[in-house]
């Protein structure tokens, strides 16, 4: 459940619809494409299958300028300037800026890597109130979907943070089939946390976080599942930090901003945490290009701080 913006509840319904569709692909779906993304990695046959059909469903939506995916090399005209109006596509011309579009990015399978192996990964919503490439701070709203053993979708808008369980209704097959059950309309994160998932190869870690992982080993439970969106949602629901960090090889990491970071970012955020890509708050990271990667640590924010000291 979000506010009171029918294009932001337009995008969810959306995302929430293709969801069922996406999931019943998979099966046939768990072998590279043989092509590579605007990042240079290879692209699974999941990812592209969810890639279009998003970009068709999201691009159908009144109110939606421009359709972005971590998939794709240009943003996909939906026609409406996005702008900083306010998103309801009107059309009316009344100078009020209302007739301003969102541009909404997208990660279409997060973690598709783990569709060999079968364990989870899910879709990464973030509709932007600016054309892209845009700070966080431009954003309205972010999401995702959890493809975990039941189909979740966690959606936050600047009224807070909530859980939905998305589900097809029996005997349904069509996107009108598609209902969204609140379980939780105001989720914050846990004060005392339990859990931590690190990215990357430890050899790869800068001292600095090095350290910083030997004292949290201590402290935490490891739950590291390989998805970004798996990983954070167990943050959200134990407590405690994620992160995917910058790397001796990788510097800005392996995440991407636009599509990744600054969604998980404004969600954490708006459930009570922080993100930070080291020294600065994700969600004021101006970018460069739509494909920038960042380092991403997010999670409680006394965790958050403690691992900005120690990288200073
Ligand atoms: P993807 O969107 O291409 O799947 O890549 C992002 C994923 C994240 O979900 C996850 O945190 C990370 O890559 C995992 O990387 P690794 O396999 O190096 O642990
Ligand atoms: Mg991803």
């Amino acid at each position: 459940m979000t506010g009171s913006d029918p294009t932001v509840e337009a995008i969810f319904d959306a995302v929430a619809e293709t969801a069922p569709a996406i999931r019943a692909a998979l099966p046939g779906r768990r072998v590279e494409s043989g092509t590579a993304n605007p990042s240079g990695e290879s692209v699974m046959a999941g990812d592209l299958y969810a890639d279009e059909l998003l970009a068709d469903a999201l691009t159908a939506v009144d109110g939606v300028g421009s359709f972005v995916s971590e998939e794709r090399e240009s943003a996909v005209d939906a026609g409406g300037a996005v702008g900083s109006g306010g998103g309801n596509g009107d059309g009316d011309g009344d100078g009020n800026g209302d007739d301003d579009a969102y541009a909404v990015a997208i990660d279409p399978l997060d973690g598709s890597s783990n569709l060999r192996s079968n364990n989870a990964m899910g879709t990464v919503v973030g509709v932007y109130n600016a054309p892209l490439p845009a700070t966080g701070r431009d954003l309205v709203a972010a999401g995702y979907v959890l493809y975990g053993p039941i189909t979740t979708m966690i959606v936050a808008d600047e009224s807070g943070v909530s859980e939905e369980v998305i589900e097809r209704e029996p005997g349904g097959s069509d996107a009108g089939s598609v209902s969204r059950s609140v379980v939780d309309d105001d989720l914050t994160l846990p004060a005392d946390p339990l859990v931590y998932g690190f990215g990357g190869r430890v050899p790869d870690w800068p001292d600095e976080f090095t350290a910083y992982a030997r004292e949290i080993e201590d402290e935490l439970k490891l739950r590291y599942g390989g998805a970004m969106v798996g990983d954070v949602n167990q943050v959200l629901t134990y407590g405690g930090i994620f992160a995917y960090p910058a790397l001796v090889s990788a510097p800005a990491g392996k995440l991407r901003l636009s599509f990744e970071a600054n969604p998980i970012a404004y969600i954490v955020e708006r459930a009570g945490g922080a993100a930070s890509n080291g020294d600065t708050p994700i969600l004021d990271v101006e970018p460069e290009g739509v494909h920038d990667r960042v380092p991403l640590y997010v999670g409680n924010e006394e965790l958050v701080e403690r691992l900005e000291a120690a990288l200073d």
